[in-house]
Parts: structure tokens; C-alpha cells; sequence
């Protein structure tokens, strides 16, 4: 029995969910509990915990989030259901306290009463349900649930079959929900008949050692699909390009407001920009090179005339996310881009469609971005951006660093000849050389990629003869300004991580 009353408490929160789904197609899928919750606790997440999630579970870090939360949920109504009874409401009581939370969490996401809604009619509708199914076990607890032959008696047939409906309507109403809620906000059809404008020049082909194509070493231009994804966006932002626009605004001689087919009526350039996050370890994955299409955003400014005592542009995305980007590094000349398009596509959704930013030398948290609406013209001393609200430095230039992509893993290799090969940035600056150290020994100059821009990674090939035993293989890159990585570590947080990378391999 007393389990049969905690499966009443999972089915009755399964309905909330599921009927607030279905709500939530008329008020916006980000008034839907289960996402308004979740991104609320993404916004609160202490920085600690934000950091090891992301180390650990990468790019899945979100599915992680609502497993976590769905366990959370589970228990919480699990209890609800095991103590509700007719006479004594404790089960719906918490019911409405979770309620009326996220039916201001998702007013709050989307700006309205309407946000409220989902929560608030879920809600009722679960407690409903709780009620009706703890009525019928309560009732069915006077019998013993059997009769003498063995049958389910009529009162527990009752109570199973009243939880069964309940969980049907409840997966129905979901499943409808997002079906729905999708077809109506989905811009993936409209992407793939978005045609790119071509650039005014085309780019040159990349010079032949640009990629060296050493097995295992990655690979000079990252596809799309192998592009890292790091947002705060718990459902991808829906913008068409209809109801796009970029207003820039704020200390200007003139506020202007871009449409979709405003950017139509001028020419893109293509450049290459290699993509780091601040967020990335010590020879992690979160750092990409693409070919972005996009408008000069030292034009778009001049348009709209910065006030002299300006220093910042504060950018603002579809999802309320916002980046504080110095305004120099805008308009001293570099190729930051309001982009449209990667590696010759529309970019993808999960990229920032239709528009996002990409400023060279800087990392995302203070520059890219994405679904970006808004360019508000500032100062350091009068706008903070969403990370550096949480603790993050407000400057964030790229460090000079270094991966070592192969030998890799904990395996042993062979001894004898070794290609140990990775990649080196220094976005802006531009690297110049890269050095690999064997053991304590003597720096030893790596081979490099042919350079193709200051903005971009370059790889590099250092040729080993393995001796048995086990190696500490480390790696540094010298930026043009001849200045090398520093060895020092320190941790992503405030500003970046530094220090060498290093590998421990065993030789046979
Ligand atoms: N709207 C929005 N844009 C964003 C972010 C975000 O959370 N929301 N994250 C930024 C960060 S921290 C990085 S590193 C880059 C990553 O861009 P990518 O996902 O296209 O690789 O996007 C930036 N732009
Ligand atoms: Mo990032």
C-alpha cells in the first residue's frame, strides 16, 4: 500500500509536468516548469560545481542537469505521495509550494503572467490526481486488497487503474506538448533554406602544410558537427530570421536596428577564427577553428557612431545571456564579426542562429555571442555580463596555449620512432613556435603547420625515438611577441587555465 501510494505521488508530478507542456505550447517553451527550473538553478549554480560539471561531463553537462533534477523530482514526489492522505493534504500542500515556485521562475523567464500558466494549471491538475488516486487507496485500505481467490480485489483494481490512467495522460500530454510546442517554434526547416550571400572576397585555399594530416592529430578545420557547444541554453533559442533584428544602442551618436534583410543589403567577409572557452583545462577539448561568414562589426559600430568615453559593448542574446566585450576589440581593426554562417552553412542552431558574434583573441564568455538581438554601446564601470556576475574576470583575452593531441590515453606504445603531435594557439598574436620537453630534458623545437592567420591555431609535430620505460612529455607555445606560455598552473577560473601540458606514457 505504502507503495502503492509513493507511485501515486510519481504519477501525479509526471501529470504536472506533462499537462504544463501542453500549456506551454501557447506560452512559450521556456515557461515550461521543467525548463524554467533547470535554468534557473544553471543561473545559480555555484562556480565550483558549474566547473567540475563541465569538466566532467563536458558537452553533456546538460543532459546530467536534468537527470539530476528528474532524481530530485522523483523523491520529492515519491514522499508527497506517500504521506498525502484524504484527510491530511501534506502531499498536495507540497505540491502547490513547487507550484506556485515555478509558476514565478517561469512568469520571470518569459516576462509575463502567461509564463505562470504552465505551473499553475499543471499543478492543479496533479493535485487533482493525487487526491482523486490517494481517495481510492485509502478506500480500497479497509480491504486487503485480495479477495479469497487469489483476484485483485475490485478497490485495488480501482487504485491501479486510476494511477495507469493518470500516467497515460500524463506521457500523452508531454509527448503532445513537445511534439507541438516543437512544430511551432522549430527554425530548422527555415535554416536549410537560408542562402548565404557570398563574401566580397572568397578565401584563398589554405596553403598545403596548413593541415599536416598526422594520424590522431586534430584536424586543422573542426566541422560543425565536431564543433564544442558551451551555452547556459537549456532548450536551443528558436529565431527566425523574420523576427531577428540587432538594435545597437546606448552610448551612440544614433541607435540603430538591423533586420535580417537589412544585413542583405551589404557584403560579408569570410575569415578563419579559431574558438576557445575560457572554461577549457589543460589539454581539453573546448577550442575550435571555423570558417566564419559574417559583417564587419567595426562597420555595424560605425553606423551607429560609439560615444568617445565609451569602452564596452555589452551583447545580449534571445535567451536574456549577455557578454561584455571591449569596444577596442571591435573596432581596432581585427576581423570581429556579426557571423551568419560556419564552415559555408547557415550556422547551426545550436551555434547561434541566425547571428551570433566571433571576436578574434577573446575568449566566448566576453565575446561570442550567440542568438545575439542586442549591442548596447557602455562602460566597464556601469554594465557586469552574466559571467562576470558570478565571478569571472571581466577581460578575457585568450591565454597562449598548447594540446598535445597524440600519443594519447594510458596505453603503452611501442618503443622506437614516435610522432607526438598537437595544436598551439595564441589567437591574435599568432604563434611562433612550439617546444616539447621529454623527462626533464633539453626544449626541443616542434615542426609547425604553415600559418595561415594570427587568428588561428597552428599545429605542430615533434618526432620521438621512444626508449622502454616511462616518459613525462610536456609542450609550450611562444606567441609573437616572443613571450612563452607560462608554466605556472592555475585553474579556469577567473580568467583562463595555464601552465604545460603533460603526458605520462609507458614505453615497452
Ligand atoms: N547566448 C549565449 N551565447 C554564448 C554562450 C551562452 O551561454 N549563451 N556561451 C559563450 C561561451 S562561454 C562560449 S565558450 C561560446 C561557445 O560557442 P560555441 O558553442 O558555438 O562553441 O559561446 C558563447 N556564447
Ligand atoms: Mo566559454
Amino acid at each position: 500500500m505504502a507503495l502503492l501510494r509513493v507511485v501515486a505521488g510519481i504519477v501525479a508530478a509526471a501529470l504536472v509536468l506533462g499537462v504544463a507542456e501542453l500549456v506551454a505550447v501557447f506560452t512559450g517553451a521556456s515557461s515550461a516548469p521543467a525548463y524554467a527550473l533547470g535554468a534557473t538553478v544553471v543561473d545559480h549554480t555555484p562556480d565550483g560545481i558549474r566547473e567540475w560539471a563541465i569538466q566532467t561531463f563536458g558537452t553533456n553537462d546538460k543532459a546530467v542537469l536534468f537527470v539530476c533534477m528528474g532524481v530530485v523530482a522523483v523523491v520529492i514526489a515519491g514522499l508527497a505521495g506517500a504521506l498525502e492522505r484524504v484527510s491530511r493534504p501534506i502531499g498536495s500542500i507540497t505540491f502547490g509550494v513547487f507550484g506556485v515556485l515555478a509558476a514565478v521562475v517561469g512568469a520571470g523567464r518569459v516576462g509575463g503572467f502567461s509564463g505562470a500558466l504552465p505551473a499553475l494549471i499543471g499543478t492543479a491538475a496533479g493535485i487533482l490526481a493525487l487526491r482523486g488516486l490517494t481517495r481510492r487507496i485509502d478506500a480500497d485500505q479497509s480491504d486487503a486488497g485480495e479477495d479469497e481467490t487469489g483476484q485483485a480485489s475490485t478497490g485495488r483494481r480501482r487504485v491501479l487503474g486510476g494511477i495507469a490512467a493518470a500516467g497515460v495522460f500524463a506521457v500523452g500530454a508531454g509527448l503532445a506538448g513537445r511534439l507541438l510546442g516543437g512544430a511551432r517554434t522549430d527554425v530548422s526547416t527555415e535554416r536549410a533554406t537560408v542562402e548565404l550571400p557570398g563574401p566580397a572576397t572568397p578565401l584563398p585555399g589554405l596553403p598545403p602544410d596548413a593541415d599536416l594530416r598526422v594520424p590522431g592529430l586534430t584536424p586543422y578545420l573542426t566541422s560543425n558537427s565536431e564543433f564544442y557547444r558551451i551555452d547556459t541554453a537549456l532548450i536551443v533559442p528558436q529565431v527566425s530570421t523574420d523576427s531577428w533584428s540587432l538594435r545597437i544602442h546606448g552610448m551612440v551618436d544614433r541607435e540603430i536596428t538591423l533586420s535580417w534583410d537589412d544585413l542583405a543589403r551589404r557584403t560579408p567577409v569570410e575569415k578563419l577564427v579559431t574558438l576557445a572557452c575560457v572554461s577549457n583545462p589543460i589539454n581539453g577539448d573546448l577550442i575550435g577553428n571555423a570558417r566564419w561568414l559574417g559583417y564587419r562589426l567595426d562597420e555595424l559600430l560605425a553606423e551607429a557612431g560609439p560615444l568617445p568615453d565609451a569602452d564596452m559593448v555589452l551583447s545580449t542574446s534571445k535567451d536574456g545571456w549577455t557578454a561584455g566585450t571591449p569596444l577596442a576589440a571591435l573596432t581596432d581593426g581585427r576581423d570581429a564579426l556579426l557571423a551568419i554562417g560556419m564552415n559555408g552553412e547557415p550556422l547551426p542552431l545550436q551555434h547561434g542562429y541566425p547571428a551570433r558574434l566571433v571576436v578574434p583573441g577573446l575568449y566566448g564568455y566576453v565575446s561570442a555571442t550567440k542568438w545575439v538581438t542586442e549591442l548596447e554601446v557602455t562602460r566597464f564601470d556601469k554594465a557586469t555580463a552574466y559571467w562576470t556576475r558570478r565571478g569571472w574576470s571581466a577581460q578575457g583575452p585568450i591565454k597562449t596555449g598548447t594540446r598535445i593531441d597524440t600519443p594519447r590515453g594510458r596505453g603503452r606504445i611501442p618503443q622506437g620512432r614516435t610522432t607526438i603531435a598537437g595544436v598551439a594557439w595564441a589567437q591574435h598574436r599568432g604563434v611562433t613556435a612550439v617546444e616539447v620537453q621529454i623527462d626533464n630534458g633539453d626544449w626541443q623545437p616542434a615542426r609547425l603547420s604553415t600559418e595561415v592567420s594570427i587568428d588561428t591555431w597552428r599545429q605542430w609535430v615533434y618526432d620521438w625515438d621512444a626508449t622502454p620505460g616511462q616518459h613525462t612529455i610536456r609542450a609550450r607555445t611562444t606567441d609573437s611577441t616572443g613571450t612563452p606560455q607560462t608554466a605556472l598552473q592555475q585553474d579556469v577560473i577567473p580568467d583562463g587555465a595555464t601552465g604545460y601540458p603533460t603526458l605520462t606514457i609507458q614505453v615497452a
